[in-house]
């Protein structure tokens, strides 16, 4: 696999001699009015396969979005994909705001077939992007170059702009320690935050109910700093690709602080270091905390700590036959559990059946039914009042 060799910070504000190494992280995203994200997608698989794990942003993204959520991700680089035109000054736009945030460690490269000339690249490399890649040039030549230069450019400097400059720059490196040695570093106590467990098996939904919540939190408190920490699965002794932000868009908020975890070989929804990174984030002045894992099976119960206020099952119909909730041991223990994609004609067989088993439980468990997918969903306000 191949990784990074960097220094890490010991303390806020130092850099250790230490030299472990970990997987390179990546963001990667198509601009604003710009939909054409098939070149990305491969990419960004042939990227993970080579032991990247890439945060993929999705298309139709700002260079504001692209460069917070390459700061919260603490990612060495960032490749961006650009076929619309405006692409001198959208890379150029990316590089100022990250070096005006603080950032400009983090290298930018990127491509857009028939769209960016060679006269275009030359400009662009001027002005600081490490690479445009060219039409016919391979996925390996970018997973090369990717790999052997580590994003382009050094870490040096870092450690003092973790001292004095950009918050969410030291809370992602804290956060990127954690991950990688376990280390909770300076997270002396926890503030009175409210944090939320949601689960699930994947495609329930989970990402845009997260979501949908988010943009009620940021309404009803207009102070309010959100906190998300997402889980996707890592590929199998390879790098991961980490999409939840690309289903996310009231995500995308200077008052949401999101990171991505890849589990990295650990099975049951979570990360090894994921109580690492929580105790970071709890000792953070966030108002509320989302933890979303991986899509589930039927035996896993990630929230075993006492750290959540709630836990989450969200479910859709598509569990198959009633004999079959009797083996989902979340049933058991989630405080509340949300029926989503309500508008699914199996939904209201669905509904009966869940209540059915949660009667049965005896443990006076919350059912929730809702589209999470529909703007202001009555099921998505009730889940809100009751986490909230
Ligand atoms: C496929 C395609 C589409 C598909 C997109 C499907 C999708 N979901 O992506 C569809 C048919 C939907 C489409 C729609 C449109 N398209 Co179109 N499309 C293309 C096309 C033919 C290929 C792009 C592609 O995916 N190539 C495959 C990639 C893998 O090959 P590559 O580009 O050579 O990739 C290399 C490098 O560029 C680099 N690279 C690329 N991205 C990245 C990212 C990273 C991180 C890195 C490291 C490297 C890298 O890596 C590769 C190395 O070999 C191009 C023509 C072209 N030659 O670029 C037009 C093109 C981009 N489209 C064009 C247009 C005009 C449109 C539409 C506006 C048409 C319309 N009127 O509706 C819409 C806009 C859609 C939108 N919402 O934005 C124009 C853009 C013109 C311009 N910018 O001035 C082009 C150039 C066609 C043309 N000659 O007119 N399009």
């Amino acid at each position: 696999m191949p990784t990074r060799k960097r220094n890490i910070p010991a303390r806020s504000g130092e850099i250790s001699s230490s030299s472990e190494s970990f997987p390179i992280r990546m963001l990667t995203a198509v601009p604003v009015c710009d939909g054409h994200d098939s070149a990305v997608t491969t990419i960004n698989l042939e990227l993970s396969r080579a032991g990247i794990e890439v945060i993929y942003l999705g298309y139709h993204r700002t260079a504001r979005d692209i460069v917070r959520a390459a700061i919260q991700e603490d990612v060495a680089v960032v490749g961006i994909s650009s076929y619309n035109g405006g692409h001198v000054e959208f890379f150029r736009d990316v590089i100022t705001l990250l070096r005006d945030s603080g950032a400009g460690h983090i290298g930018v490269l990127g491509g857009g077939g028939g769209t960016i000339s060679v006269a275009d690249a030359r400009v662009m490399r001027r002005y600081g992007v490490d690479r445009i890649f060219l039409p016919g040039e391979s996925l390996q030549a970018i997973v090369d170059f990717v790999c052997e230069h580590n994003g382009g450019k050094s870490r040096r400097g870092v450690s003092k702009r973790l001292a004095t400059g950009n918050p969410d720059l030291a809370l992602a490196r804290r956060l990127t320690l954690a991950e990688n040695n376990g280390r909770s570093v300076g997270s002396p106590r926890s503030h009175a935050l409210r944090v939320i467990g949601i689960t699930g098996p994947g495609g329930a939904g989970k990402t845009t109910l997260i979501d949908e919540l988010v943009f009620r939190a940021l309404q009803r408190n207009p102070i309010a700093r959100i906190g998300i920490l997402s889980h996707d699965p890592s590929i199998v002794g390879n790098g991961a690709m980490l999409g939840d932000r690309a289903a996310m868009i009231y995500a995308q908020d200077d008052r949401v602080f999101m990171r991505s975890l890849g589990t990295r070989g650990q099975a049951g929804g979570m990360a090894a270091e994921t109580s690492a990174c929580l105790a970071i984030l709890r000792a953070t002045a966030f108002d509320l905390l989302f933890v979303e894992t991986v899509g589930i099976g039927q035996e896993a119960l990630p929230f075993e700590s006492d750290v959540f206020n709630r836990r989450v099952l969200v479910m859709s119909c598509d569990y198959g036959s009633r004999l079959q909730l009797q083996k989902i041991a979340m049933l058991d223990v989630a405080d509340i559990v949300v029926l989503n994609k309500l508008d699914l004609s199996a939904a209201s067989a669905a509904r009966a059946e869940i209540a059915q088993r949660l009667e049965a439980g005896g443990r006076n468990q919350q059912l929730i039914c809702a589209t999470a997918k529909h703007h202001d969903d009555s099921g998505v306000n009730e889940l809100f009042e009751a986490i909230a």
